[in-house]
């Protein structure tokens, strides 16, 4: 059996989960974890909360909480949320997490052991007032590749790289400029790892393109050697460190996409790193993380002497954008996850995010107006449709019992040969991660049937009837079972509608492509799948942003 690990960037532990972070890297996850499952791989998705940093260090102090209790509250919120949005991870642990904090312990040792670290005095900024060292999101100032302003130090929001000094700092506390002090620090030598990192970007053809030029751009223009120590106490402890420092949460966290394997897998009599080595490694990323998934993360992991396979795919997709303008929670122009799903259901987002997401980094659009016309054309109007006059008619004309068939015509054996294909079809646009193109298609194929029961008016009980009803209630099993990975709770009632047992998610893959509902099937009790959204909800929806 093949065997695949999934996983998605770690959300921090740090305020609400919103549209944003769902449309590029949880959803497309999740439909790909659920595809892999049914498609008949051993598939696990894992996922952890990003526990330190500074922003939280800041945050909690704010709310006088200590970090671990705010971490705490967030790790269980998240987790809520997204299984309100039907992101059925396997595990979701987080990076503050016992195993976790001794995996970073060991894998540091390995690599001070290979010769890969090494310490050195450096100037740290200091603030006089605070009375501290100011690490990352502690210091403000401008970028010195892009000049943009208002930059934090440990990343540049414009341009994405990771700022070797930024310039003209202040602290971000009491808004002061930082003195500077002297402090030691560990350091990772990246620059050890230019060519290793350039052959994996060549011979890895999973990776998307055009992301892998500009990080071969990145190598070119020369790697920096990469300061892992921040002078606070809130992260992973550095061995035999006296001085109170910890790691950089940009070195632990991406390790938990290992750790938390093991554990879930360790724990369940499985073998976690020979698991880990045999599978398909997928991380699913948004952009602004291009740096770290492809030059800090596979760089460590080659420095502990690939004990665990790097990265077979990094999904990377764009931002999302809300009624094309930049999402941003200060401004309030942002949709927090749990208040979606408090006015629809979780397939409605799943479905539009789904569709208007490309296997690309161009960002995206959240367009409420879009949103409702797709849901009440596409899903109620097209497929929610055709799933109803199938059975409904059915039920009315047949007391809801498929009838035997006569010689198929033309069209029943084009309707058919549809069938036959469609698992093959949408499984190569699954496995190449063209996750909007399979929901496209899935369209297409009910915008078939829907004509072909049209054409074929089985309600005049003409020579043929027989026919479309039973292609037309196995059709509505196939679009069942394809929608599974996009629509996991819709899909299941549809199975339930079409009189099948069981789990729509115990289904394989490929059998959407059989008939296999033979006459004297019983179907199940037929009733309206969705909802209509009505042009003044949306309305409404959109007044309340940016207030
Ligand atoms: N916690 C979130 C972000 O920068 C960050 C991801 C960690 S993935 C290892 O989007
Ligand atoms: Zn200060």
């Amino acid at each position: 059996m093949k065997k695949a690990i999934i996983t998605s960037a770690l959300p921090y532990a740090n305020g609400e989960i919103h549209l944003g972070h769902v449309a590029s890297t949880y959803l497309p996850a999740d439909i790909t974890t659920r595809f892999l499952k049914v498609n008949g791989t051993e598939a696990y998705y894992f996922c952890a909360s990003d526990d330190f940093g500074t922003p939280i260090l800041i945050q909690s102090e704010k709310e006088n909480k200590t970090p671990e209790e705010y971490v705490k509250v967030w790790n269980k919120r998240d987790l809520e949320d997204f299984t309100s949005f039907g992101i059925g991870f396997d595990f979701f642990y987080r990076t503050s997490s016992p195993e976790n904090i001794s995996f970073v312990q060991q894998v540091f040792k390995k690599l001070q052991e290979n010769g890969h670290i090494y310490e050195k005095e450096i100037i740290q900024f200091y603030c006089t007032i605070d009375k501290k060292f100011l690490p990352d999101r502690y210091v403000l100032g401008r970028c010195p590749y892009c000049k943009a302003e208002e930059q934090y130090s440990d990343l540049c929001e414009k341009c994405g790289r990771v700022p070797e000094e930024i310039e003209d700092p202040k602290c971000s506390i009491c808004k002061n400029p930082p003195t500077k002090e002297k402090t030691r620090h560990y350091f990772f030598k990246l620059t050890n790892f230019a060519d290793d990192l350039n052959k994996w970007l060549e011979a890895d053809s999973y990776l998307q393109r055009d992301v892998k030029k500009y990080v071969q751009n990145w190598i070119k223009e020369g790697l920096v050697d990469w300061d892992i120590t921040r002078d606070m106490n809130w992260g992973v402890p550095i061995p035999a460190s006296t001085t109170g420092q910890v790691f950089y949460g940009w070195f632990d966290n991406h390790l938990a996409y290992i750790s938390t394997a093991l554990k879930f897998l360790n724990d369940r009599g499985i073998n976690g790193k020979d698991f880990w080595n045999d599978a398909d490694i997928y991380h699913f990323i948004g952009k602004d993380i291009v740096y770290h998934h492809y030059l800090f993360l596979p760089a460590m992991r080659i420095g502990i002497g690939n004990e665990f396979k790097l990265p077979d795919y990094i999904p990377t997709r764009g931002h999302l954008m809300l009624q094309s303008k930049k999402i941003s929670k200060s401004r309030n122009w942002y949709i927090g996850l749990k208040d979606f799903l408090g006015i629809y259901p979780a397939d409605y987002l799943r479905f539009y995010l789904a569709l208007i997401t490309p296997y690309s980094q161009d960002d995206l659009n959240f367009d409420w107006e879009e949103f409702a016309s797709r849901i009440n054309s596409e899903l109620i109007g097209n497929i929610g449709n055709f799933v109803n006059r199938a059975l409904g008619f059915t039920q009315k004309s047949m007391a809801g019992v498929v009838p035997g068939t006569t010689e198929f015509d033309q069209s029943d054996k084009d309707a058919q040969e549809k069938i036959s294909k469609f698992s093959s079809e949408l499984a190569v646009l699954m496995q190449d991660n063209s996750l909007d193109k399979a929901l496209k298609k899935i369209i297409e194929f009910s915008a078939h049937f829907n004509q072909y029961f049209q054409k074929k008016e089985p309600w005049k009980g003409g020579a043929g009837s027989n026919n479309c009803i039973l292609i037309s209630v196995n059709a509505v099993r196939s679009l069942a079972i394809s929608l599974y990975p996009f629509l996991p709770e819709s899909s299941q009632k549809i199975w339930v509608q079409v009189g099948m047992d069981g789990l729509v998610s115990a289904t394989p893959w490929n059998s959407m492509s059989e008939l296999a509902i033979k006459e004297g099937h019983k179907i199940g009790i037929s009733s309206p799948l969705f909802k209509k959204i009505e042009a003044s909800d949306i309305e409404a929806n959109k007044a309340k942003l940016g207030k």
